[in-house]
């Protein structure tokens, strides 16, 4: 059996459009109430609504286009649970009505983050290749030419070696104030998709907010929204998949709890259900070479409810950019092995959620995309062609008898 394949849709304003996405290929519409403000609940109304628009033939409603809303990508969790803030409660309820009214129209999959302050972070978001393709790119010495030279955090310096901080200062030197703005832009303005964006003194007012809570505290806080959101999830037959960090690493001083195998672990034993479960971003979870991905995905398959296949590379500096999807340091052969074992295993135990549904996530920009504008890393030509290659793939290992044979 194929994964089922699902593609990002940014709502109404996606210069991507749903008839795009159909002869993309894929069947499954992944998407947010984007418009609602992070913590307010999702009425069911409004999920009513966004789901007849994306499943219903705009010239017949009465008939069906051809694609399912499969995921939601993502319900924000509000900062005042993050930061385990007295008042978290009420926002605790409020994501616990949006879960039950995410159930009622019959959506499967919330995929969620537990990042503080900044969702997915970038330094670059047009990294020029050789082939003259657009990625997106972290590089390391630049975000801490941001943290040391624009955001001034107190006490940056002493965490970083000399060799990035001379990295760090030749770059900052090296660049003009319009491309500083820009730098700064790309890290706190907000990427499609994540939190809000800040201005600076926002967003040192934001990473104050973290200055007493450490990982420990930072785990506590999301073990109790765990523990208050699993059971109504269950009820509500609405599979929980929490989206690990990106980039894996500690940002501005922040803590950090979604990295590595030993927190998705963590994670997963707070509460041992699928409805527990996880988001796989195999470019997020790749940028640390200490993340063995296809072992991440044979050990915690049957946790697995959302999957972002993409590849990065990385460079010894720290920095990584994101590379086509069968190229970088993602083994991505061996992690479709695996993942299309773990759907074998769950036929013959006659799971319902059989299908995990995925994603070929962030493309570059490429051909006729480089002249538009487009949602960074969601271009459409680029995502097909990463689409395309993850299909290959897949077909290739579903006949050789790798799964099935043996
Ligand atoms: C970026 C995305 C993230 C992701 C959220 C999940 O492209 O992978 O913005 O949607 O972190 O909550």
């Amino acid at each position: 059996m194929e994964m089922e394949q699902t593609w990002r849709w940014y709502g109404p304003s996606d210069p991507v459009t749903l008839a795009d996405i159909r002869q993309a290929g894929a069947t499954g519409i992944v998407t947010a109430l984007h418009e609602i403000p992070i913590g307010e609940v999702w009425t069911e109304e409004a999920l009513l609504e966004r789901k007849k628009l994306i499943e219903r033939d705009d010239k017949n409603p009465l008939r069906s286009r051809g694609l399912t809303w499969s995921v939601i990508e993502s319900i924000p969790v509000h900062e005042d649970i993050k930061q385990g803030k007295p008042n978290r409660d009420e926002w605790i309820d409020k994501y616990k009505q949006s879960i039950r009214n995410v159930g009622k129209v019959g959506i499967p999959v919330i995929t969620y983050n537990w990042m503080p302050v900044v969702d997915w972070t970038r330094t670059n978001l047009a990294l020029e290749l050789e082939d003259g393709a657009r990625a997106l790119a972290f590089d390391f010495p630049e975000y801490v030419a941001f943290d040391l030279y624009m955001l001034q955090r107190p006490g940056a310096e002493k965490e970083y070696s000399d060799e990035i901080k001379d990295a760090a200062k030749a770059r900052f030197e090296s660049m003009n104030d319009e491309e500083r703005y820009v730098l700064q832009k790309n890290i706190i303005a907000g990427l499609p998709g994540g939190q809000e964006g800040y201005t600076l003194d926002e967003f040192r007012e934001r990473l104050a907010n973290y200055d007493s809570i450490d990982d420990t505290k930072y785990r506590q806080n999301l073990r109790y929204f765990l523990e208050q959101i699993i059971p109504v999830a269950i009820e509500s037959d609405v599979r929980m998949a929490i989206h690990p960090d990106d980039p894996p690493i500690s940002l501005f001083g922040l803590p950090r709890v979604v990295s590595t195998e030993a927190d998705l672990q963590y994670i997963t034993n707070i509460y041992n259900s699928v409805y527990n479960g996880l988001c796989i971003c195999t470019g997020s979870l790749g940028v640390r070479p200490d993340n063995d991905l296809t072992g991440i995905v044979e050990r915690l398959g049957d946790k697995i409810n959302f999957l972002h296949l993409r590849s990065t590379q990385r460079d010894p500096m720290g920095s990584f950019h994101e590379a086509s999807h069968l190229r970088g340091d993602v083994p991505m052969y061996q992690v479709m092995v695996a993942v299309l074992k773990e759907q074998k295993r769950r036929h013959a135990a006659n799971r319902r959620d059989e299908q995990i549904p995925m994603r070929a996530d962030h493309g570059h920009t490429i051909l006729d995309d480089l002249k538009k504008k487009t949602n960074p890393g969601y271009s459409a030509i680029g995502l097909l062609r990463g689409m395309a290659e993850l299909r290959g793939l897949e077909m290739g290992i579903l006949n050789s008898g790798v799964i099935y044979n043996n």
